[in-house]
């Protein structure tokens, strides 16, 4: 499910009360609508102080408050992109050209950390798959590999071994060139702050939150399942593919529920969806895989 501003909690609720004025709802009725309603309220979208204070990003430290703290002092302007590999258009671009027209739109998506909770957030951003059309995929394309900018000077993380730096990710092709896969440079009608990405990050809404990865520089179309950041660090807890799957636990904790971000320290944990709730567009991806085995 896609969600938009406008379709969020009022309707649902609305609805809930008037098939409670009609009188005529049985009580399965009232139960689905009530469901329904808490359903809308747990996607409504997180605060910006929720979805801007409270991140991964280990660049900036391991704590997730940290990223607030160290990240403004990141140089984003200038800012390159380097699109290479089975392109047809290889080459160095700058941030202007790579948004220069790609028609941006705020996308509403759920985003489920591997860690076991949750935040609704409202991003600005474009599909990848426009961009990668346009510098031409070339037919031998299978995966895409995504790199994070290295530079130790700005980003205190990158002086310490928490993670083998740079950053990397990667997506099979089919994955990549999905409607719902978004590079985003922004959030809440603004510019994307540094601690979410900036000025460029990946949103794959139905992957755990480390898909999506941020401030990329490199772009690189490849024949070879690239190499990815946590799988190459612990490939038992952390597959390739990470998508979201309430029916395999992570090796040290259940994935079957999640905590949402800012719903208050008594609200209780909510089920997690097959492919965080996206499962009708993209659940075809992945016929006849073993989502036990493709983890
Ligand atoms: N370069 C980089 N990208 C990253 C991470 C990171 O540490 N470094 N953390 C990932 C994880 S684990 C999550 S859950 C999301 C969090 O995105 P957010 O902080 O914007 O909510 O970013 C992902 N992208
Ligand atoms: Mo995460």
């Amino acid at each position: 499910m896609r969600l938009t501003w406008s379709d969020v909690t009022p309707k649902a609720l609305f609805m809930s009360r008037r098939q409670w004025m009609t009188g005529a709802a049985s009580i399965a009725a009232l139960a689905a609508a009530s469901r329904a309603a808490q359903a809308a309220v747990e996607d409504v979208p997180n605060s910006f102080e929720d979805i801007t204070r409270y991140n991964n990003f280990y660049e900036f430290g391991y704590d997730k408050e940290d990223p607030y703290r160290n990240a403004g002092q990141l140089t984003i302007d200038p800012w390159a992109v380097v699109i290479d590999g089975l392109v047809e258009q290889p080459g160095t671009y700058d941030l202007a050209d790579v948004l220069a027209g790609q028609p941006t739109e705020e996308r509403i998506y759920r985003l489920r950390c591997v860690e076991g909770w949750s935040m609704v957030i409202p991003w600005l951003g474009f599909e990848l798959g426009h961009l990668l059309r346009r510098v031409g995929v070339q037919p031998a394309a299978k995966f895409v590999a995504f790199e994070t900018l290295l530079r130790p000077a700005e980003m205190p993380g990158q002086r310490t071994g928490l993670l083998d730096w740079p950053y990397r990710e990667g997506l099979r092709i089919d994955e990549a060139m999905h409607p719902l896969t978004i590079l985003a440079s922004g959030l809440y009608g603004e510019e994307l702050p540094r601690q979410n990405g900036a000025p460029l990050r990946l949103v794959v809404p139905w992957k755990y939150g480390f898909k999506s990865i941020k401030s990329i520089v490199r772009i690189t179309l490849t024949e070879e399942m690239p190499p990815t950041t946590w799988n190459m660090m612990q490939p038992r807890e952390y597959g390739f593919y990470a998508n979201v799957n309430p029916k395999v636990d992570h090796p040290r904790w259940s994935q079957a529920s999640e905590r949402r971000i800012g719903a208050g320290f008594f609200a209780p944990r909510i089920p997690t969806q097959m492919f965080n709730g996206y499962a009708e567009e993209v659940a075809d991806l992945y016929a006849g895989m073993d989502l036990r085995v493709n983890y």
